[in-house]
This record gives structure tokens, C-alpha cells and sequence, in this order.
């Protein structure tokens, strides 16, 4: 081999490697700042619309470990805030509960909001309680991040906490199926019924697509050469733009297309004589009041701390009511601030986003007839990994969580608590 041969391939090899050492910092830098590349967006909403939206609570998945054809319910609670943001269509408009998981993963097959069936859209108004229910089938075998979530119409998903959820392969190699009975009492899988149609049709129009193309890519000159060709002859010969055999032929597509259009009408007709059509109908659900337990909160301030990322809170609160009530509990943005002193805080299985001593209260307990001036300081590292230091940002700086307190008899109560936030810098 040659000197010169030998020199081409050193730096061959010398380019090949800066660029793989190029590839190589690509995708470091990929994943270091993809980070959780499992979560799917529920940091990325803004910290103020997820404090001020729908306050979700008590969200429990069971089972956490199932096998594809087992049933998974999910249940909980929410209450829409009342500092609702003026720039976001409300949820006490047009909303619909749904499950937040990726893809066609689990067949809802039952889902209720205060004992109301929730297959259709509904309304939520502000400051109630909900307590919903929905049961899935786990379909496809996978690991998921499993929300409950709710869509509200022209503002789109607000999403509850997440809980990973196993589902693992069927014992049986049989495929998953479906089954459903229909009105005129036949039984059809629906994970196949239909399929063949679908198919059939695709390939057809997809025929008629690739038709289409090939006519006019297999003429001697293409489209637009032959624009710019006419173009500079001058406009009077425009007629040349288009052949007699561009027209019949581009006139035969068209009749064509009608035609399978027509032919597809009436296949469906006659393959599917009895059909209804889809249930768009909206049903109405009446909110339960929230058990505040007499205890009347009014805030007075509250700030958010840039560097010790904690939300303190000035609130004078008078107990109206006959038993001694402590404070256990803040919630925000789906995120739990446990009091240490008082609530050990029933955590579920597999819960997420709970700082256990993340609630100071200046106040241990406040009596029947009491007015009290109470400090409550909310910090947790939680904020930070929550992307909650974006609050700052906000031309609409608002708070509002749930602030959670109990009676010396364990009865808990709860209601929210919201005002005007400012950014502390020291
Ligand atoms: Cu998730």
C-alpha cells in the first residue's frame, strides 16, 4: 500500500472519529437535559395554572401490579379552584374526565363523578367537591405513568398526580379480546370488528393517491417546469399549461373519486343497516360542599420565596365550630406538604409528590371560638423539581391550594385557600 493511500486513510479515520466524538456529545447533552424522559409533560404547564386549576386529592390506583385482561380502578377526589384564571375557559363550561396514560393502553369501562355515569361530557362548577371512579381493563402489557386527568373544552388536559402502574403479559397466549353486545343482541369483539372494512378502504383510496402521483410523474415534464416555461413565452399561450390528455385524464380521476365515494355511502349502508349515531349529549352532576368544618380562613399575605423555595402564608382564622382543629395538610400543583406534628399523612402505595415535613404551622391548635393569626410555611425541594419556581414569572401572580385540618376525633376537614402571592428575594 502506498504512502499516499495510507495518509487518506488516517484521515478517514480522523474525520470518522470527530464525528462520532460529535454524535457521542449530542447525546450525552440528550440525556442530561431530557431528564425523567418517562414523565410526559406534567411539569411543563404553568406553575400558576396548575395551582389554580383543578385541586386533585386522595388519587389511589389499585391494583399497582396487574396482568393484561385484569381491571384497574382509579379513584379520588377534586375540587375546581375558585381562583379559576380569567385567560383559560373554565371547567364549569364544558369539561370530560379522563384517564392521562400513553396511548390506547386500557379500556375504560366504567367511569363516575359523584355517582353520576361520566361516559359523556359534563360541567364542573367551581369551589365543589367531586369524587370520581374509573375502572380500566389493562389491554396492552407496559409500564405506565397512570393520571387522572380532565379535558376541559378550548383549554385542554389538566392533569392529576401520576402513580406507575405494572401490567404484565396474559397467562394465556390467546389474543385480548373485546367482547361486546350489541342492541341487536349479536356479540362482537371490538378489538377486530370492523378491521377488514377499514383496511380495504385505506388501500383503496391509497391506490387511488399513488394513481394520482404516478400519472403525473411519468409525464415527459413535470408541472412546474411547464409553468415557468409558460411563464416566459408570455400569457397568451396559458392553453399550452395543460394537454388535452392532463384534462381527460385529471376529468376521469375526478368521476372516479365520486364514484368510490358514492360506492363507499352505500357499502356501509348495506353492510350496516341499523346504526345510531355517536352520543355527544352533555349530563349534569351536582358538587358536594366542601367540609370546612366551620373554621372561617381569611388570608391575609402570602409570599414565595425564590432561594428557600417555600410559600409562606399569613391567614387569620376564626373556628366557629365545637371542636379543637389542628392543621395538617397543604396541597398544590398535586404536590403534599405534610405538618410532621400532627398528621402522620396516609400515604398510598406507590404515591408520589409528597414532602412529609414539608408544613410548618405557627399555630398548634385553635380552639372553639378562637381567632388566630397563623403562619404557615410550605417548602420542600418539591417546588424546585416541579418547575413550581416559575411562579414568578406570572403577570397574574396568584396562589391557591388546599389547606387540610382535623378535629381531635380524627374527622378531617378541608377547604381552599388562595390571594395574591409576591416573589421574596431574601
Ligand atoms: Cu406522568
Amino acid at each position: 500500500m502506498g504512502v499516499r493511500a495510507t495518509k487518506h486513510i488516517m484521515m478517514a479515520v480522523k474525520k470518522m472519529r470527530s464525528r462520532l466524538g460529535l454524535a457521542w456529545v449530542v447525546l450525552s447533552a440528550l440525556v442530561l437535559f431530557s431528564g425523567d424522559v418517562l414523565a410526559h409533560g406534567e411539569r411543563a404547564q404553568l406553575a400558576s395554572m396548575r395551582m389554580r386549576t383543578v385541586h386533585w386529592f386522595d388519587t389511589q390506583v389499585t391494583p399497582l401490579q396487574a396482568k393484561v385482561g385484569d381491571t384497574v380502578t382509579l379513584t379520588g377526589k377534586f375540587i375546581p379552584s375558585v381562583y379559576w384564571p380569567e385567560t383559560l375557559p373554565s371547567i364549569a363550561a364544558m369539561a370530560f374526565l379522563n384517564v392521562g396514560v400513553p396511548g390506547p393502553t386500557f379500556l375504560r369501562v366504567h367511569s363516575e363523578v359523584n355517582g353520576v355515569p361520566m361516559m359523556r361530557s359534563t360541567a364542573f362548577p367551581l369551589g365543589k367537591v367531586y369524587e370520581y371512579k374509573v375502572v380500566m381493563r389493562a389491554r396492552i402489557p407496559g409500564r405506565y405513568h397512570v393520571h387522572p386527568l380532565i379535558n376541559v373544552e378550548n383549554a385542554g388536559s389538566l392533569i392529576g398526580k401520576g402513580t406507575w402502574l405494572e401490567i404484565d403479559k396474559a397467562d394465556t397466549d390467546a389474543p385480548f379480546v373485546n367482547n361486546a353486545t350489541v342492541l341487536t343482541g349479536e356479540t362482537v369483539d371490538l378489538e377486530t370488528y370492523g378491521l377488514g372494512g377499514v383496511i380495504g378502504w385505506h388501500l383503496v383510496w391509497i391506490a387511488m393517491g399513488v394513481a394520482w402521483l404516478l400519472f403525473w410523474l411519468v409525464r415527459k415534464e413535470l408541472f412546474i417546469p411547464r409553468f415557468m416555461r409558460i411563464r416566459a413565452l408570455g400569457a397568451d399561450r396559458a392553453n399550452e399549461l395543460l394537454t388535452k390528455k392532463d384534462f381527460v385524464v385529471s376529468a376521469m380521476f375526478f368521476t372516479l373519486t365520486l364514484t368510490i365515494i358514492l360506492t363507499g355511502y352505500l357499502w356501509a349502508e348495506w353492510k350496516y343497516p341499523l346504526t345510531i349515531p355517536l352520543q355527544t349529549g352533555k349530563v349534569g352532576v351536582l358538587g358536594l360542599d366542601v367540609p370546612d368544618g366551620n373554621l372561617k380562613i381569611e388570608v391575609d399575605s402570602a409570599s414565595y420565596k425564590l432561594d428557600g423555595r417555600s410559600l409562606t402564608m399569613h391567614a387569620k382564622m376564626t373556628n366557629n365550630g365545637e371542636r379543637p382543629l389542628r392543621i395538617d395538610e397543604f396541597i398544590t400543583a398535586n404536590i403534599r406538604f405534610i405538618n410532621p406534628k400532627v398528621a402522620e399523612g396516609k400515604i398510598v402505595e406507590g404515591e408520589e409528590m409528597v414532602a412529609r415535613n414539608g408544613l410548618t404551622v405557627s399555630v398548634d391548635v385553635i380552639n372553639p371560638g378562637e381567632t388566630k393569626d397563623v403562619v404557615i410555611v410550605a417548602s420542600d425541594t418539591l417546588w424546585e423539581q416541579y418547575r413550581m419556581t416559575g411562579l414568578i414569572q406570572d403577570p397574574d401572580s396568584r396562589f391557591a391550594g388546599l389547606l387540610f385540618y382535623g378535629d381531635d376525633q380524627g374527622k378531617r376537614y378541608y377547604q381552599e385557600v388562595g390571594g395574591s402571592i409576591l416573589p421574596s428575594y431574601f
